[in-house]
Parts: structure tokens; C-alpha cells; sequence
């Protein structure tokens, strides 16, 4: 054939149909390009095809029985990995029922970001009663770092990313996006749809310290007679994990480690004075903050825990400059990143550095051997019902012998006193109920520290505490994750003894005796143990965490063994009237 010919007579044209993307696919897309691999949610309106078009497409969707528990799930995920965990909810309900979470995770700075589908905006804005109805935007925003809404497909990668910056960049915390009914079936061409994307770069920018703030900071902690590190649970979520032990121990000066910030260097460090903590804060005369907030949890830097007002001075590593000055004046505020900042003081130490005075790090020596042998005994009785620090003495040396489990603790005495009887070996192996001291966080973040780590998960939960989120055993035993739970059984909340004065109902802090926490893992083809002692609990807890199956073990705890509200009944108010004799 001529070419002549092919123009006199050519091949009839096809029209390409253009390729074409839509919301569901343009979310999922974004999700992944950002290198998240897992949502943690509830099916239903209008995000069940979210779900399931993000499994077909290879995310991992780990479905729960209530929201909240997905939220922590997300929460958690982002404490651990650093890029923000998603949770996935429906409308109203289920977005109130993830807010807990997202609030929860903004309070903690812990990364995450709620998504929740929402009604229609006409009918929504002109409250004309769509289904499941509400200003989601507008109750997301106060209760979260940021708050956004997409209202284009085109818009979806924009509105990601922002999420994504805003949850890890500065601070880390919650943020709220809002995709409307409507956003997921809009089409687009997929070409498009693919250049609007975006790979967000450098989420979390290094923000190096000035140096002027280092060399303020050294002079202050080179005055020091009896300097003290305070590690919080932003030091273990900076992953600096190398140079904050390293500044200990070229330092020399010893550390006590909040609750999520114990095992970033091993509780049995020889500078480590956690088992000495009152007398470490009390006598100090220069603290250094990393990554801690001067909260209720160190009791605001001043009052009876710490030494006469003005005698400690404080230094502060923090990436959020208004949280210097929050309680106490912070003589030397450093603004940075904690990576940078405990570098930056390395460097800065150089040579010339001196070690504290001795008589300081004997005293807290001395203090500590002595706490550890008065608690000692305690940890060794093989009474039945069990006491609290009986059964935790057994699960001490199961954590020793597994130290990278990862160990999920909430309750009231069992949170408290696990505190400070499990010692922790590894970096970010300790979640617990965080800055609000909340309850129900415990098999979401169970869930989640399984499927982000792949590491075995020990829950001590107290019964109450259990109960918040107990109906996700279901969910653990779905995903056969390796996941063993210990119900401290005492009947109650801090004691199951209190009785109704009126002899009606059954008082305010009990449950029903002795119930079997191990019939409910038992349901879902899980195993249950039931123990009444030390050997027992051991046994059965050791055998659960071999087996990489979940398990649930009943631990009778005797129900007189408890304090009010553990080791913070102090903060409970007291009548003013006094009761009659
Ligand atoms: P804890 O309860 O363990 O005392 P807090 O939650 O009170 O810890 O404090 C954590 C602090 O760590 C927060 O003030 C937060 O701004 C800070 N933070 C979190 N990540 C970083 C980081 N990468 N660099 C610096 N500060 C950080
Ligand atoms: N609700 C929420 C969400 N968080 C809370 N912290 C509480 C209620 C109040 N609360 C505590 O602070 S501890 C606790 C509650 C209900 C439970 C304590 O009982 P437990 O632990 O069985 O979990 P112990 O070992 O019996 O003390
Ligand atoms: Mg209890």
C-alpha cells in the first residue's frame, strides 16, 4: 500500500475512552503513595466501599467492633511508627464514637488522623435531618490539631497531605478529615486524578536548636549539684533512641522515666532512678526536660513532690515553644526537636565535661536499692487470691525474659503499681492510658502494637479497665494476633468489697464475683486460662506467649488488695460536710 493511499483511505478512528479515577480509588492512591499501608475503622455509610476497595488494593484493613477502639488503634500505630495512624468511621455516631480517640491522640501528640464520611453539606448545613446529620467539621475542630473537609476528587491529594503534614510536622497530633457521601463517587480522569496526588516531603522537618539556647542550657546543667534528666513519652516517640542514651551516660547524670518513656534506656540502668523518683525530684536542683510536659503528671513542677519553690531550675527540650513557662518558669527553654537538641548538648559537653558530684548518684543509688529491697518480698508471696504485687512480680520476669514484648497496661492499682514493678528493657515496649490517665485503650492499642511490630503483646488490664474495650477480643482473635491479655480479677474497681449502704443495689465499684474473663476469649476460639496464683499465672501466660495465639488468663486478685484510685487517690475531692458519728 501507498502512503497516498492510506490518506485517501484511513483506518476509521477509535475514540479512546478516557481512563477515569474517582474518590474511593483517589483516597486510597494518596493513602498509599504517603506510605501508609494500614486503616483501622468500622464499615457502614458511606465509607464500607473505602474498606473494602483499600483491602482489593493491598492496604491492610483492620476492622474493629467500635470506633473508639480503632481510634486508638491509629493512635498508637502513630506513636510507634511516626507516620499518622488512620482510622476510618462513618458518619455521626461513628465519627463521635472515633472523636474519643482523636481527642485522646491530640492530648498525648501522638500523630493520627480521623476520616470519617459525612452526610450531604446542603441538607446537613440547612439541618434538614439527613441520615446520620451532623456539622462534623465543627466538632471536629476544637477537640484536634486541624480539622479539613475535601469537597473535590481533584482536591483529595491536597487535603491528604495537609493531613499528613499536620499531624506529624511541629507537635504531633490528631486531625480530622471530612469526606462527604458525595466526594467518593465523583469521577475524574485518571490521569489527573494521578498528577493531583501528593507525596508529602519531609513531614516532619528537623527543627535544629539555636545554639545559644544549647550553650544556656549547658551553663545551667554545668551549675548543677544535683542535675536530674526527665525522659517523657516525646523522647521515646522521637526515635533518638541512641543519643538520648548516650547523653546519659556521657552526662553522668541520672534519669527518671515517665510512664511511656521507661525501657529507652533499660529500668535497670545503673543511672536510673526510677525506683528513687520522689527523692530524685524533691532534691534536684536542675532538671532537665526531654520531650516531658511539667503536666499534673509531675505534679507541675512544684508543690510538696519537689524541693522549696525556686530551688529547682528546669530545662526544657520541646519541639512546641508555648509549652515552655506552662507551670514554672523554664530557665532554659530548647526549642527543637529532640534528635537535634540531645545532639546538639552532646556535641556541645565535648571533652571538658563533668560528671555530677558523687554523693548525688549515691544517694539516689542508695535510695533505689533500698525501695527495690523493701518491695522485694512483696513480689515473692504465693498467697492465694493473689495480691496485686504478687501477680505482678510473676509477670516482671516474664517481661525480662521477653523483652521485646510489648506490654499494654491500663486499670487503676494495676496500672499504677505495674508502673513501677515491671521493669522495661527496650524503647516504646510500654502504651498505657497516657496523659488523661484514660480507660478503653487497651485492645486497640493491643491490635495495633501486634500489627505494626509484629511483636508479641502482653495486656495487663484491670478489670474495669478491660471492660472499655473487652468486646475486642473478637477482632484479636479474627486477625489470630499474638496478643495475650491479663484480667486482674478483684471484683471491681480499685477493690471489690464496697457495698451499697442502703443494701439495694450492688455498690457503685463492684461487678459481678468472680466472673470469668476467660470464657469470653473461649467464644471467639481463643484460649482462656483461669489462675488463683503466682506459679499458675506464670505458667499460663508463658504458654499463651509461646503459642503466638490469643489468649485471655483470668487472674483472681484478692479484692481487698486495692487502693482508691490507686496511686492518685489524692486527687479525688472530699465532702466538706462531716459525717456524723
Ligand atoms: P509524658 O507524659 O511522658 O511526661 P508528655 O506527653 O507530657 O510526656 O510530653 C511529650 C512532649 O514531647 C510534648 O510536649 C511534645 O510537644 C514533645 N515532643 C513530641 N515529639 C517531639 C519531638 N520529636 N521533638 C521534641 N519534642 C517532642
Ligand atoms: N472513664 C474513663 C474513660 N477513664 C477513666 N480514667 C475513668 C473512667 C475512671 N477510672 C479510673 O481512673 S481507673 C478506673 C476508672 C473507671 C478503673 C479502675 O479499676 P480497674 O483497676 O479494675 O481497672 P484496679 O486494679 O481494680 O484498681
Ligand atoms: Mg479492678
Amino acid at each position: 500500500m501507498t502512503a497516498l493511499a492510506k490518506i485517501v483511505h484511513p483506518a476509521p478512528e477509535v475514540e479512546a475512552e478516557p481512563e477515569l479515577t474517582d474518590g474511593f480509588h483517589l483516597v486510597i492512591d494518596a493513602l498509599k503513595l504517603n506510605g501508609i499501608e494500614t486503616i483501622y475503622g468500622v464499615p457502614g455509610i458511606p465509607i464500607t466501599d473505602l474498606g473494602r476497595m483499600a483491602q482489593a488494593e493491598g492496604m491492610r484493613v483492620i476492622s474493629f467492633r467500635h470506633e473508639q477502639h480503632a481510634g486508638n488503634a491509629a493512635a498508637i500505630a502513630g506513636f510507634l511508627t511516626q507516620k499518622p495512624g488512620i482510622c476510618l468511621t462513618v458518619s455521626a455516631p461513628g465519627f463521635l464514637n472515633g472523636l474519643t480517640a482523636l481527642a485522646n491522640a491530640t492530648t498525648n501528640c501522638f500523630p493520627m488522623i480521623l476520616i470519617s464520611g459525612s452526610s450531604e453539606r446542603e441538607i446537613v448545613d440547612l439541618q434538614q435531618g439527613d441520615y446520620e446529620e451532623m456539622d462534623q467539621l465543627a466538632i471536629a475542630k476544637p477537640l484536634c490539631k486541624a480539622a479539613f473537609r475535601v469537597l473535590h476528587a481533584a482536591d483529595i491529594g491536597i487535603g491528604v497531605a495537609r493531613a499528613i503534614r499536620a499531624a506529624c510536622s511541629g507537635r504531633p497530633g490528631g486531625v480530622y478529615l471530612d469526606l462527604p457521601a458525595k466526594l467518593f463517587a465523583q469521577v475524574m480522569d485518571a490521569e489527573a486524578g494521578q498528577k493531583s496526588l501528593v507525596k508529602v516531603i519531609d513531614p516532619a522537618p528537623a527543627q535544629r536548636p539555636a545554639p545559644e539556647a544549647i550553650a544556656r542550657a549547658l551553663e545551667v546543667l554545668k551549675s548543677a549539684k544535683r542535675p536530674l534528666i526527665v525522659l517523657g513519652k516525646g523522647a521515646a516517640y522521637a526515635q533518638a533512641d541512641e543519643a538520648i542514651r548516650s547523653l546519659v551516660e556521657t552526662s553522668g547524670i541520672p534519669y527518671v522515666p515517665m510512664s511511656m518513656a521507661k525501657g529507652l534506656l533499660p529500668d535497670t540502668h545503673p543511672l536510673s532512678a526510677g525506683a528513687a523518683r520522689s527523692t530524685a525530684l524533691k532534691d534536684s536542683d536542675v532538671v532537665l526536660l526531654i520531650g516531658a510536659r511539667l503536666n499534673w503528671l509531675l505534679s507541675h513542677g512544684k508543690g510538696k513532690s519537689w524541693g522549696e519553690p525556686g530551688s529547682t531550675k528546669f530545662i526544657q527540650i520541646d519541639i512546641e515553644p508555648r509549652e515552655m513557662d506552662s507551670n514554672v518558669e523554664i530557665v532554659a527553654p530548647v526549642v527543637g526537636d529532640i534528635a537535634s537538641c540531645v545532639q546538639a548538648l552532646l556535641d556541645g559537653m565535648g571533652q571538658g565535661w563533668q560528671q555530677p558530684p558523687s554523693d548525688w548518684i549515691e544517694t539516689l543509688k542508695t535510695k533505689r536499692e533500698a525501695n527495690i529491697a523493701k518491695m522485694a518480698p512483696k513480689l515473692m508471696s504465693n498467697a492465694s487470691p493473689m495480691t496485686f504485687h504478687a501477680a505482678l512480680g510473676a509477670l516482671r520476669t516474664i517481661v525480662k525474659e521477653r523483652p521485646d514484648a510489648i506490654l499494654v497496661n491500663e486499670g487503676a492499682n494495676t496500672l499504677d503499681l505495674a508502673r513501677g514493678i515491671i521493669d522495661m528493657y527496650q524503647p516504646r515496649k510500654r502504651l498505657d492510658v497516657g496523659t488523661w490517665g484514660i480507660m478503653g485503650i487497651g485492645m486497640g492499642f493491643a491490635v495495633a502494637a501486634a500489627v505494626e511490630t509484629g511483636k508479641p503483646v502482653l495486656c495487663v488490664e484491670g478489670d474495669s479497665a478491660f471492660g472499655f474495650s473487652g468486646m475486642e477480643v473478637e477482632t484479636i482473635c479474627r486477625y489470630g494476633l499474638p496478643v495475650c491479655i491479663v484480667v486482674f480479677n478483684n471484683n471491681g474497681i480499685y477493690r471489690g468489697t464496697d457495698t451499697d449502704p442502703t443494701g439495694r443495689d450492688p455498690a457503685t465499684t463492684v461487678f459481678v464475683q468472680d466472673s470469668r474473663y476467660d470464657k469470653m476469649m473461649e467464644a471467639f476460639g481463643g484460649v482462656g486460662y483461669h489462675v488463683t496464683t503466682p506459679d499458675e499465672l506464670t505458667r499460663a501466660v508463658n504458654e499463651a506467649m509461646n503459642s503466638g495465639r490469643p489468649a485471655l488468663v483470668n487472674a483472681v486478685i484478692d479484692p481487698a488488695a486495692g487502693s482508691e484510685s490507686g496511686n492518685i487517690g489524692s486527687l479525688n475531692p472530699q465532702s466538706g460536710i462531716k459525717k456524723k458519728k
